[in-house]
């Protein structure tokens, strides 16, 4: 096969497959799944059989139907835990950095009961990078644009009872101009140098392309007629907590045939607030509301909504955790609860060995126990999505979070294309819905570090956020993490916080520390003379690689990152008393990118590493954010 030829089938394989559009992943409310007493999940994590299509084209998978049988029929697997990214587990280099298709299967009994109650089951990835087709017993029944969002398909209809069934799920993590994040797929035509249909995944942003089946897939059942989606607003007046709610029932049944009940439960169980209806307001008097944990002795306050419905001879229950809270900005502060909310955090990423990406307990709450540890109270999902049981322990532990979508590298022109702008929007989408309920999330980040100086920046950029705020119904503030200087940047003017990433020290005047203050804090009032808004430093930073210690210090060891974390901090200081809302060091723990000369195994930002010990930078951040916390005495705030 000559060069050429190969090529034309490498961009078939990596671009037109990938975008089918079927599109026929369900559409509406995505409740997450909670077993109840109408409710049942059935978690499929555990190990697959894997294979990753290493034919040369890609494709052997789909011209041989790979999907029809057991995936060991068709040639060697090998195992692959889910929740995991599969490039790290095992020792096989290819693997690790394998672009294109791979392959999982399993079988599952489903149990009679689910048929006996003729329940409606529902098959639900809870996400999976990049795009992802799903057969069950050898037929198609969905596809999947995107990582880090969850996609599901009702499956009643095509379980069989009695024998085993099988899933089959084909994940390719290739990133073209029009996925998110964006990246290209470079050709290698110079038979001198490369084989021939040598091709390499350039990616536009700074992590490592993790890849697979990234959280649990489970299957769950609902009753025929059922609570497809949950609104909640909540609002303040006085001491009065209000929950306003909206209730989507899905199924074969008209709207006014449904009886609804709605219960407001407080910690202890009580009911304090009731309503019948499919859409009301619940009032708590001496409310206790959400607060984050740095501003009240009596934080994170979550009250469940119980929702009943009834119709016919059926009914579905469902328990949505809830915060009274309100969100507000004025051109100098964020306000929760219309207290000021004074952001000290970190920025993070899903990373850590072995599972790369892969959801795990151990690690979140490792992760939670740090960050409280630290006195940090908010983190950004840089730069996409993280997994429910993230989200859930910030609403419980009082932990802010800007949540961001997977926006990052939107740094080429193609990348602001109509058909890249579809996707962002239908990705802010998917992000609201799953999250619109979360009292921890304050602001939705559309992108991170976006050429917001070109032309086209504004007119993209202006969709977007407007797009997010038409579908967020509670109007929380929506950003995008700017990088460009106050003089060239045309699409923050969008945004209601102004979020900056800056690098002094590092990526300019390296090894300079004297000249931080000085141009921190000229940057910084630039950008509030040009937008009058409130303004968080979303990223600062250095490099250090733990154990390296210099005096004098000298970039990458762990005495200048302290030394530049200090500079800034003596501006933040001074900045919060007027304009500044928020300092997020970059990065909460060192974390694994693709390999560069100017990455040592990694991006070795964090002030933990990657194993999550603390680095110099560690002690004297918490130092510096629990001097804020009794600066300020938020505590005594509300
Ligand atoms: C910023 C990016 C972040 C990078 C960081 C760095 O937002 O993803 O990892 O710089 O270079 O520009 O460390």
């Amino acid at each position: 096969m000559g060069t050429q030829k190969v090529m034309v089938l490498h961009a078939f394989v990596l671009s037109v497959l990938l975008f089918r559009g079927c599109g026929c992943a369900i559409q509406d409310g995505m409740l997450y799944p909670r077993d109840t007493e109408t409710r049942e999940t059935k978690d499929l994590s555990g190990v697959w059989n894997f294979r990753a299509d290493k034919s040369r084209n890609r494709n052997a998978g789909f011209e041989e139907q790979w999907f029809k049988q057991s995936l060991f029929r068709s040639g060697g697997v090998i195992d692959m835990p889910v929740p995991s990214s599969y490039n790290d587990i095992t020792q096989d280099k290819s693997l690790r950095d394998f672009v294109g298709w791979v392959w999982y299967d399993r079988e599952f009994y489903p149990p009679y009961s689910w048929q006996n109650l003729k329940q409606r089951v529902v098959l639900r990835f809870q996400s999976a990078h990049y795009y992802t087709i799903v057969w069950l017993n050898g037929e198609e029944i969905m596809e999947h644009d995107g990582g880090h969002l969850p996609f599901e398909i009702e499956v009643t209809d095509n379980l069989v009872y009695g024998q085993s069934n099988r899933i089959t799920a084909a994940v390719n993590n290739t990133l073209t101009p029009h996925t998110l994040p964006p990246g290209t797929i470079e050709y290698k035509t110079n038979t001198d140098k490369y084989p021939a249909g040598y091709f390499v995944q350039d990616l536009q942003m700074d992590f490592f392309n993790y890849a697979g089946i990234h959280r649990a897939v489970k299957l769950y059942t609902t009753p025929r007629v059922y609570i497809d989606d949950i609104t909640v607003i909540s609002d303040i007046s006085a001491s009065t907590g209000l929950v306003n709610y909206n209730i989507k029932v899905g199924g074969d049944v008209d709207g006014n045939d449904v009886i609804c009940q709605v219960d407001l439960l407080d910690k202890d169980g009580k009911t304090v607030s009731s309503k019948k209806g499919l859409q009301d307001q619940l009032s708590v008097s001496k409310a206790h509301f959400w607060w984050p944990y740095t501003m009240s002795n009596d934080s994170a306050y979550l009250y469940t909504l119980k929702v009943s419905i009834s119709s016919g001879g059926s009914s579905d229950l469902y328990r949505l955790p809830v915060g009274i809270r309100t969100v507000k900005t004025t051109n100098t502060q964020i306000l929760i609860n219309d207290k000021p909310f004074y952001c000290h955090g970190v920025a993070k990423h899903e990373d850590s060995d072995f599972r790369g990406k892969g959801v795990d307990l151990p690690l979140i709450a490792k992760d939670f126990n740090l960050l409280k540890w630290l006195g940090a109270n908010c983190f950004r999902t840089s730069h996409y999505p993280y997994a429910d049981e993230i989200m859930d322990m910030a609403d419980r532990h009082g932990i802010v979070v800007i949540d961001e979508c997977p926006g990052v590298g939107i740094t080429h022109l193609e990348n602001f294309s109509n058909k890249s702008l579809t996707h962002h929007l239908e990705v802010m989408e998917e992000l609201v819905r799953r999250d619109k309920n979360r009292p921890s999330v304050i602001m939705w980040s559309v992108a991170n570090e976006p050429a917001s100086e070109f032309p086209q920046a504004r007119h993209y950029f202006k969709s977007v956020i407007s797009h997010t705020r038409s579908v967020d119904p509670s109007s929380r503030p929506v950003t995008f993490v700017c990088d460009h200087g106050y003089d060239s940047d045309i699409a923050t003017e969008f945004c209601d916080v102004i979020c900056l990433n800056s690098y002094y020290g590092w990526y300019s005047d390296t090894g300079h520390t004297e000249v931080i203050q000085l141009q921190l804090e000229y940057n910084l009032r630039q950008w509030f003379k040009k937008r009058n808004k409130p303004i968080i430093q979303t990223e600062y930073g250095a490099g250090s690689i733990a154990g390296i210690h210099l005096n004098p210090d000298m970039a990458f060891s762990e005495d200048y990152q302290v030394e530049v974390l200090q500079e800034h901090f003596k501006i933040f200081d001074k900045l919060r008393k007027e304009f500044l809302v928020g300092e997020m060091v970059w990065n909460f723990a060192d974390f694994m990118t693709a390999q560069g000369t100017n990455r040592v195994v990694g991006n070795r930002k964090g002030v933990f590493t990657r194993q999550r010990q603390p680095k110099m930078a560690a002690y004297i951040l918490r130092e510096h954010y629990l001097s804020i916390i009794n600066s300020t005495s938020q505590h005594s705030r509300q």
